[in-house]
């Protein structure tokens, strides 16, 4: 009868701790994410694989985050008046004095540019503290700009609520300064401190960015972070804040050019998260004239079909590209005539928020402590582009003409991302719309309902121009928002096809626009 009951204790025991070992990743996960996660079941079938994918969504902090579109960087610190991009950590904060500062200036023309949040370098590598933290000397209360007594982070976050701006801070884990970086426990004691004093002094953070750089080398000081107790400190005192590049809520879209990918997965494998694979794929040395990625990340599908088929998890990682206005990340005189064109910033646009991403755009100030009028210039040109290729949707007002007699053209350009066309039935969906007018439009925007989740895998979207369809464009993904520019075409007749999609697709919105005057090149003459 003993034997009986022990047997019977062991079973259970075995079922409580495979239970436990099935939902450990999950229940880690939780911690940090709302129902962005999946563990796949082992042996799971190609289809049921693709299934769980497809009904992944942001959890509540992402989806914030995701709206915001695009957000500025902002380098400053010791680096910028010795005119480097790297400091060693031996730098003197006596040098520190920016005359001119004026942060209301930075988040004005941050915000009139039209970004909805600024994220500050409060400690880059050089360890040098732009808030007076009581855990270093090595910071703005050794300098002379304001007697010692400012605090740049007080002030920038109180600037960014002046000009409604989210507020997010960039905190280096390598520090060339600190004397107990290397030395793990210690060190990972005075990051908490660190973030604790920036993420209790300022008021709501809504991005902690942590930058996979580090430059020890082989023979360097070799520092363990303790990520974990990082990201619990990080989910108890900012619930809100999401956690960027080593993080478990935003991807490093794996380089700094301004270029994300052109199928950009939202869902890809849990694995991709893993702290140590992004630090391998950071820059490990101060290259001067920016960072080369190893390997073509840029090429690479991260969440496609045969991504995603030996994976064990899955999780909502959407990408954030960032990329610098100059070609530095902090300001430097002889930038001041290379600082990226209107149309340059444009296209570095339609390929970030119009790929599935977030842009982040660094926008240095100079040594003044201003933000330099040839960025001024240069971000007012790209802001104006924008509102004049976006004022008016050239879909909006037409008639739709679907087996779906449900669906209108209001649901797709309501500008309301969690209203969209579900479609009933099988593969490939369509819907044809006849435009309000005859129109001249060369830019597509397309939304999916993330809400529902990420789907669409391709789409095609054609024109009837000269008594037949004529294919316009087409592309794999959608995720929350992709733009897509082609040859004007005139036409009051389109058509889009959704080809190949995960489960049945969630379209948000729809959206023709122009960007270059009309009558110039056509489908007619390009044909
Ligand atoms: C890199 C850093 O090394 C650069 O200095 C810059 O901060 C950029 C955003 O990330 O990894």
């Amino acid at each position: 009868m003993k034997k009986v009951h022990n047997s019977a204790l062991k079973v259970l025991l075995a079922l409580i701790l495979s239970f436990i070992l099935l939902h450990l990743p999950v229940l880690a996960q939780e911690k940090y994410a709302g129902n962005n996660f999946v563990t796949l079941k082992p042996g799971s079938s190609q289809a049921e694989i693709v299934e769980a994918a497809a009904h992944i969504t942001p959890s509540p902090r992402q989806l914030a985050w995701q709206h915001l579109e695009t957000t500025a960087f902002v380098h400053f610190g010791l680096n910028t008046f010795y005119n480097q991009e790297w400091g060693l950590g031996t730098e003197n904060p006596a040098r520190f004095n920016p005359t001119l500062l004026n942060t209301d200036q930075w988040a004005k023309e941050i915000s009139e540019a039209g970004f909805k949040m600024l994220i500050m370098t409060c400690k880059h590598h050089d360890g040098f503290c732009l808030w007076p933290s009581k855990y270093t000397n090595h910071s703005v209360a050794s300098s002379p700009w304001m007697n010692g007594k400012g605090d740049l982070v007080k002030q920038v976050s109180e600037s960014c609520r002046k000009y409604k701006l989210n507020f997010g801070v960039y905190l280096s884990p390598w520090d060339r300064h600190e004397p107990s970086y290397g030395n793990s426990p210690e060190y990972n004691k005075f990051v908490l401190n660190q973030l604790t004093e920036l993420l209790t002094n300022y008021g709501k953070i809504d991005e902690v960015w942590f930058d996979g750089a580090c430059g020890e080398g082989p023979n360097g000081n070799k520092q363990d972070y303790d990520w974990e107790s990082y990201y619990s400190l990080i989910r108890k005192l900012q619930p809100d804040a999401v956690i960027a590049v080593i993080g478990p809520d935003v991807r490093w879209v794996g380089t700094e050019s301004g270029y994300g990918r052109e199928t950009e997965w939202s869902v890809v494998p849990y694995e991709l998260t893993n702290q140590e694979n992004i630090t391998e794929k950071s820059q490990k040395t101060n290259h001067e004239n920016g960072f080369i990625p190893p390997g073509d990340l840029v090429g690479q599908d991260l969440g496609g079909r045969l991504q995603i088929k030996e994976a064990k998890n899955l999780i909502w990682y959407p990408s954030e590209v960032d990329v610098s206005i100059r070609p530095g990340w902090f300001w430097h005189e002889s930038e001041n005539s290379q600082v990226k064109t209107p149309e340059k910033l444009l296209d570095i646009y339609f390929s970030s928020v119009g790929r599935n991403s977030q842009m982040l755009l660094n926008i240095p100030p100079d040594s003044f402590g201003l933000i330099n009028n040839a960025d001024i210039k240069s971000l007012k040109a790209w802001r104006n582009t924008i509102d004049a290729i976006f004022t008016y949707n050239m879909a909006a007002g037409g008639f739709i003409k679907s087996n779906d007699k449900n669906l209108n053209i209001n649901i797709l350009t309501d500008q309301n991302n969690s209203t969209s066309w579900n479609p009933k039935g099988n593969i490939p969906f369509s819907f044809e719309l006849k435009l309000k007018d005859f129109s001249d439009f060369d830019v597509l925007v397309l939304q999916e309902n993330i809400h529902i989740g990420q789907r669409v895998e391709h789409f095609t979207l054609e024109a009837w121009v000269g008594n037949k369809w004529q294919k316009v464009t087409d592309g794999t993904t959608i995720g929350f928002k992709r733009m897509l520019r082609f040859p004007s075409v005139h036409t009051n007749r389109v058509r889009l096809t959704v080809n190949q999609s995960r489960l049945t697709p969630a379209l948000a919105e729809f959206g023709l626009y122009h960007q270059i005057p009309s009558n110039t090149e056509t489908l007619h003459s390009i044909k």
